[in-house]
């Protein structure tokens, strides 16, 4: 399998993080879908993570790649439905996956509009999707304490969204007022998985 992925982006790390957890060996092709007009012939959106799988079929999007590693090793990534009473359940985890996505989304939009120049840049766009950061944040401040032990995709995806945040927002400083999900983050970093998709290397 080839996953078309780019070194900084968290939802291709959600896609590495799960495949090396489930001790699934992908190629991994690193590509800007911003530059790269071919690749747009593979996945119409443009967009990173993407998969081949070995028969030439493609899967988009981080949510339906994980979905399909998970499935293809019998994974506990995204447990059942008949899970939902434990606490451990499917929806909770699928809901805490849309809230790091969400967050690693925001922050793209953050990282993109500082890119351009004063006049372009669009400080209503900047200011919302800050106001999804912090509360999204305040939010898992909440329930980090309720994190699945063993964790599911709802934990990767905030792991990755967190490492995206100190990777490319370092200034927010999320830590100061959010000291259970800090704790939460410090033991989750340490997965070897994380680390060996850790993007703190690059520029
Ligand atoms: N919902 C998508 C989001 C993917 C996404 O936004 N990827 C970014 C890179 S981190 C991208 O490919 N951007 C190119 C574009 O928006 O044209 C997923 O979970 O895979």
């Amino acid at each position: 399998m080839k996953l078309y992925s780019s070194p900084a982006s968290p939802f291709a790390r959600k896609c590495r993080v799960v495949a090396r957890e489930l001790g699934i060996e992908l190629e991994v092709i690193d590509i800007d879908p911003w530059t790269n007009e071919e690749f747009r012939r593979i996945n119409p959106l443009s967009k990173i993570p993407t998969l081949v799988l070995d028969d030439g079929s493609v899967l988009y999007d981080s949510r339906v790649i994980c979905d399909y590693l998970n499935e293809f090793k019998s994974g506990h990534f995204v447990p059942a439905q008949s899970m939902w009473r434990t606490g451990a359940g499917r929806w909770r985890a699928l809901s805490l996956q849309a809230i790091g996505d969400g967050i690693a989304d925001a922050a793209l939009i953050c990282v993109r509009e500082s890119k351009l120049s004063e006049e372009r840049r669009n400080g209503d766009n900047v200011a919302r999707a800050m106001a999804a950061i912090i509360a999204s944040l305040d939010m898992l401040e909440r329930v980090a304490g309720k994190f699945a032990e063993h964790p599911t995709i709802g934990e990767v995806a905030v792991g990755c969204a967190l490492g995206y945040l100190d990777f490319r927002l370092s200034h927010l400083g999320w830590r100061a007022t959010r000291p259970k999900l800090a704790a939460w983050y410090e033991q989750f970093a340490k997965y070897p998985s994380m680390q060996a998709t850790a993007p703190a290397n690059l520029k």
